[in-house]
């Protein structure tokens, strides 16, 4: 891979995938987006790797899409070169997926980490969907995952000014989960990442999965796959693992069965 790094273990169970084009600020080419899915998808079958933390550098983790590459593009050609199949596939990553953003989290990479399970950030981040600054609109959820994450209001001025807003104002709209100096912010999405995997990934998956269900359906359809999503859990020797620690007074060793 020229533009994907990854490390499998860089902690039990953690694999770190970097996202590696500094001099073009990791802008997202469909290559890179290729080479992302491909790691993805390797860490989602590894039995092995329980958190995935999706990072850049501190100058950026994401400047967009490549505009260089798209500028003289048709319709047919953005058509037919089909990129979103590459990040639909992205979106069917089973495991949780930690987004560390310093820096510049811009249109295709905001779109990236919003695409994440939670985002911890530098106080150096900033975040933004500036495709009206270029004559487009996002591409790759912006409009959808923005808006629900910070409501219409904010979601409406940032992707119609265009405008970057910084890490504390990301975290006072709910779009981060925290926000921490830049020197910490991948370690605090290490240790974000580290709390998950003592989790039984079985349950972990299936509350990711339900939790996602609830920005595509109404209540009363997102309770029922939340239940029987529930319901399954108790299928796994995770569960009595869990509920006899629990009575036992212990920590519960899950296994993932
Ligand atoms: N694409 C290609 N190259 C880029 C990009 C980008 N998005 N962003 C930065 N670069 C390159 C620059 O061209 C420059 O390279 P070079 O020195 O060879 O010209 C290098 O990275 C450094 O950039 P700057 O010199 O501009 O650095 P500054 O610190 O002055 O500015 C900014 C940093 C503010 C981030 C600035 O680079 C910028 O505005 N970048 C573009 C941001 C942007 O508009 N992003 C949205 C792109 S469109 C998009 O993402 C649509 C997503 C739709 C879905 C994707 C699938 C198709």
């Amino acid at each position: 891979m020229e533009f994907i790094k990854v490390t499998e273990q860089h902690e039990p169970a953690i694999a770190l995938v970097q996202l590696y084009r500094p001099k073009e600020l990791n802008a997202l080419s469909p290559q890179l987006m290729q080479e992302l899915r491909d790691a993805l998808q390797q860490l989602d079958r590894n039995d092995a790797v329980r958190a995935i933390i999706i990072t850049g550098n501190e100058q950026a983790f994401a400047a967009g899409a490549d505009i260089k590459q798209m500028a003289d593009k048709s319709a047919i050609d953005m058509l037919l070169i089909d990129q979103f199949s590459t990040w639909d596939q992205i979106r069917k990553v089973k495991k949780p997926i930690i987004a560390a953003v310093s820096g510049f989290a811009l249109g295709g990479g905001c779109e990236l980490a919003m695409m994440c399970d939670m985002i911890i950030a530098s106080e150096t981040a900033k975040f933004g969907q500036p495709e009206i600054k270029i004559g487009v609109i996002p591409g790759a959820g912006g409009t959808q995952r923005l808006t629900k994450a910070v409501g219409k209001a904010k979601a409406m001025e940032l992707v119609l000014t265009g405008r970057f807003i910084g890490a504390e104002e990301a975290l006072s709209y709910g779009l981060v989960n925290k926000v921490v100096p830049v020197e910490m912010y991948l370690y605090e999405a290490i240790q974000l990442a580290k709390e998950i995997v003592q989790m039984s990934p079985i349950a972990v998956q299936l509350a990711k999965e339900a939790v996602n269900r609830s920005f595509e359906t109404h209540l009363d359809e997102g309770l029922s796959f939340e239940r029987k999503n529930f319901y399954l859990t108790f299928a796994s020797e995770d569960q009595k693992e869990g509920m006899k620690a629990f009575m036992e007074r212990r920590k519960a060793d899950f296994k993932g069965k």
